[in-house]
């Protein structure tokens, strides 16, 4: 959920695309902001709307003790950060990164005397100041951080916090971004089966939305089989019968001249889930096969 925030005092570093967003969100709610880009031109609309802007990033980040940075990867952040004095900082770091970065920032924060929290952004910047779009962040890391600042957090999007370890909200929104590729590439297929026929795309979007809607809610039972071990629990479709049924999936496509690459993987793991399992299971087993 968004909070109204009591107005107060904030650093950003970086403004690109969702950078820019942010700080419209922090000057509409009457925050004091100080902003930094490393091409200076990209502030100035920002200045004429009540940012203040620093000549340097070491600037910017002396003049508030809550510093967010949202950049392009981690390596812009080390590029922006170093030659900053972080001692007693509290640096809120939006950047995409790997869990693994995510990590080793922390640390490097703590190195420095800042305390850290990470953020994975579940939005795009037309959503930023939209709570009806439903946009969040992941954010992971000191919980005394987030609880400090979390008004100030909820001014642009939503917060959802998911434990100490720094890692864990990169890792949710590449778990999460991840699902949303498979489901993409599931409807990249789905379209190319029509792509040559007399149907019109625009009437098969509406039922495709419709269909994966219907479908989402079975990673309850999903995440329900996993905690249990019992891969068999509540099943509504076999993987025997699923995969009884792939060669229809494959024929169809090899029919309509449309490559198998999207879903052949995904066959190919159901497949070898049945050879080494039990039919009976739902299709919870083929995780099994992806952790090594
Ligand atoms: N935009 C989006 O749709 C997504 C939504 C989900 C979250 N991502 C992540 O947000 C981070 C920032 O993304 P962005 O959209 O603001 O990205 P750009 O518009 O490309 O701006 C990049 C900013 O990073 C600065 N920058 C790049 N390299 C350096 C560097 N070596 N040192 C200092 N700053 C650097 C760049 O500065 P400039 O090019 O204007 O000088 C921009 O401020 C990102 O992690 C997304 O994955 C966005």
């Amino acid at each position: 959920t968004q909070h109204s925030a009591h107005p107060t005092s904030l650093t950003l570093l970086g403004l690109g695309a969702m950078g820019t967003a942010l700080a419209r969100t922090w000057l509409a709610a009457d925050h004091t902001l100080t902003v930094w880009n490393r091409t200076p031109t990209r502030a100035a609309a920002l200045a004429a709307e009540g940012a203040g802007v620093a000549d340097s990033a070491a600037e910017a980040v002396a003049a508030n003790s809550l510093i967010v940075v949202c950049l392009l990867d981690d390596a812009s952040v080390q590029e922006a950060l170093t030659g900053t004095d972080l001692t007693g900082k509290d640096l809120v770091n939006l950047t995409t990164s790997t869990p693994a970065q995510a990590r080793a920032r922390a640390e490097w924060a703590r190195e420095r005397g800042a305390r850290y929290l990470d953020g994975g952004i579940m939005a795009v910047p037309p959503m930023v100041g939209v709570p009806e779009a439903g946009g969040y962040v992941f954010y992971s890391g000191s919980p005394e951080l987030f609880e400090q600042h979390r008004k100030t957090l909820g001014v642009p999007l939503g917060t959802r916090y998911v434990g100490r370890d720094a890692g864990f909200a990169a890792l949710h929104d590449v778990a999460l971004l991840s699902a949303m590729y498979g489901m993409l590439a599931g409807a990249a297929h789905a379209f190319a089966l029509i792509r040559k026929e007399d149907i019109d795309p625009a009437s098969l979007a509406p039922l495709l939305a419709e269909w994966l809607t219907a479908m989402a809610p079975s990673v309850h039972r999903t995440a329900d089989q996993l905690r249990s071990g019992d891969y068999t629990k509540e099943v509504v479709s076999t993987l025997a019968m699923q995969v009884a049924g792939t060669p229809t999936f494959l024929r169809t496509a090899e029919q309509q001249g449309v490559s198998p690459e999207l879903l052949s993987p995904y066959f190919a793991l159901m497949r070898r889930r049945l050879a080494d399992g039990d039919g009976a299971e739902d299709l919870t087993g083929v995780i099994d096969l992806l952790v090594h």
